[in-house]
């Protein structure tokens, strides 16, 4: 940290500029924690401007991470997909030839991103050469895509960088969106593309609902039948090469892939290719049968679960599980004549909420077995279950989900935040502010307490998003959930945010995101 100081420190002292160099918003998203901008200029060639490793670096070119990384900002800075203009000449004295990234710590370039990797970066741009220095390779992915934000082009046409000082970590580590592609399949090329998206506004979570009532895209190596039954059709599944491919994606991106295997609601395509796991439930007129949740009575629900869960935790390297266990239909348990009769045997049921908890912690035990931490729906921790510690409780409902912050932090429980930022619903066309205003501190508790915020997630629920229109509805709505994750809580103006986040929007435009506009205006560089 002194050291970072002492680089800022050093930056070449303003020269009176000219009001054609005055500083300029260069639409830094989200807002790093702390930036020195010198109105001195630099000027960059998209021939000759290299990004490579310091040679002081931990990691060099052997880690196809970075390399790949330094391509990929190359591509952004320059504008590679796009045929360009001849670049005007520059002369070599006030030309930025170089980014060298410098990772401090012996770290692993093959490794997964986890809840607890180090983000936090330090970036100097002056005279040829920038530093950009970082404890982990996750530190320079981050500081690459602030890098690039601080590039633009001028009048001339010249790619210009203010010389520049800036440090930065997250006030959150769990950062993320939720996908849901069983209300609609989402190709995996639209799954990458929001990756690319997420990266660009420091996001560090893929939430993949992947399977629901309605769909059951999952190619499973065990239960081969749930897609082959439960998917909407052949092709909408992700084979185990799409999954590869998905969680590789990510990984290079500093994005960790956070399977959900939504129990014992939300099941009803599970049924379709595992016969009597679903409860029957007992309506009074017998036309067509009902199914409702799986069926907690039977021991072959928890051998099948376990055999599944198995997979699941070698297929998503991932340390967490999201299970689920939200919006559980109890009354058809309750209709259930052998579901009764199994309550009634074990006295223990005084109700069938106990039998939701009790369903809820074999399916804890089994994910501990596995050595893979649980996150559940808040119901769960609502209705009693005994959870284990270390459970982390995702709030959702929206009705005074402060206080629902407070009684899962004062039970001791991590939690994740989503209730404020379903961005499925559409309430106006500024729906980015309401999010924005919002603090995920803002709750009643102890210190301790508030140190059980892991972060929180945009929820994209798919009932009415399939590929045709995720792009424009998750960015830039999610880009302000993506800063009040990432910045100080300080940074709070939506005035002041509105600024930033319009060059920001423009700018995941030029690199081929269909970001909605915020208002009336234009972009240098427009979507085709
Ligand atoms: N699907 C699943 C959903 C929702 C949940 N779980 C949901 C419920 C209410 C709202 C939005 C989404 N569509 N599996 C709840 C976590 Cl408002």
């Amino acid at each position: 940290m002194r050291l970072h100081l002492l680089l800022c420190a050093l930056l070449a002292p303003a020269p009176l500029a000219p009001a054609a160099s005055a500083l300029r918003n260069p639409g830094l998203w989200p807002l790093p924690l702390s930036v020195h901008l010198s109105p001195h200029l630099l000027h960059l060639s998209p021939e000759t401007f290299r990004i490579s490793h310091h040679p002081a670096s931990t990691l060099g070119p052997f880690c196809t991470l970075l390399q790949k990384a330094f391509l990929r900002y190359h591509g952004y800075i320059f504008g590679a997909h796009k045929t360009r203009h001849r670049s005007p000449r520059l002369n070599k004295h006030g030309q930025l030839q170089q980014l060298t990234a410098l990772v401090v710590q012996d770290s692993e370039c093959d490794a997964f991103p986890s809840i607890s990797s180090d983000e936090s970066y330090a970036l100097n741009v002056s005279g040829s050469v920038a530093v950009l220095k970082a404890n982990e390779v996750w530190g320079v992915l981050r500081g690459l895509e602030t890098f690039s934000q601080l590039i633009y082009e001028d009048s001339d046409r010249k790619f210009t960088i203010n010389e520049a000082c800036i440090t930065d970590s997250p006030r959150f580590p769990h950062r993320g969106i939720l996908i849901d592609t069983a209300r609609h399949y989402l190709p995996v090329k639209t799954i990458l593309k929001t990756l690319d998206a997420m990266a660009m506004n420091k996001f560090n979570v893929l939430h993949w609902h992947i399977v629901d009532d309605q769909a059951f895209p999952y190619q499973s190596a065990t239960f081969p039948q749930l897609s082959k039954k439960g998917s909407y059709t052949l092709t909408h599944v992700y084979r185990p090469k799409d999954v590869r491919e998905v969680i590789e994606f990510a990984r290079r991106r500093g994005i960790r892939v956070l399977p959900e295997f939504d129990t014992p609601g939300h099941t009803q395509s599970w049924g379709k290719g595992q016969k009597n796991l679903l409860t029957v439930c007992d309506a009074k007129e017998k036309f067509s049968t009902v199914y409702g949740p799986i069926n907690p009575a039977l021991n072959s629900t928890y051998t099948f679960l376990s055999r599944l869960f198995a997979e699941i935790s070698r297929v998503f390297p991932d340390e967490f599980i999201h299970l689920g266990g939200d919006e559980v239909d109890l009354l058809c348990w309750k209709s259930n004549a052998e579901i009764q009769k199994f309550m009634k045997q074990n006295k223990r049921f005084k109700d069938v909420r106990e039998l939701e908890s009790f369903y809820i912690q074999k399916v804890l035990n089994i994910i501990s077995t596995l050595k893979k931490r649980p996150i559940i729906w808040q119901e769960a921790f609502d209705d009693h279950a005994k959870l284990h510690p270390d459970t982390v409780v995702q709030v959702w409902i929206n009705r005074d989900y402060h206080l629902e912050q407070a009684r899962v932090t004062a039970a001791g429980y991590p939690v994740l935040l989503s209730a404020p930022w379903y961005l499925d619903y559409i309430n106006s066309g500024e729906d980015w502010r309401a999010y924005y205003a919002v603090e995920p501190l803002n709750f009643p508790g102890s210190e301790r307490q508030k140190q059980l915020v892991l972060g929180g997630e945009a929820c994209l629920w798919g009932e009415f998003v399939d590929a045709t229109n995720l792009m424009p509805r998750l960015w830039p709505r999610a880009s302000a959930v993506g800063e009040r994750l990432w910045s100080n809580k300080e940074v709070s103006s939506t005035k002041e945010a509105y600024n930033r986040l319009t060059v920001h929007r423009c700018r995941m435009v030029r690199r081929g995101i269909a970001a909605q506009p915020l208002f009336t205006g234009y972009c240098d560089h427009e979507y085709n």
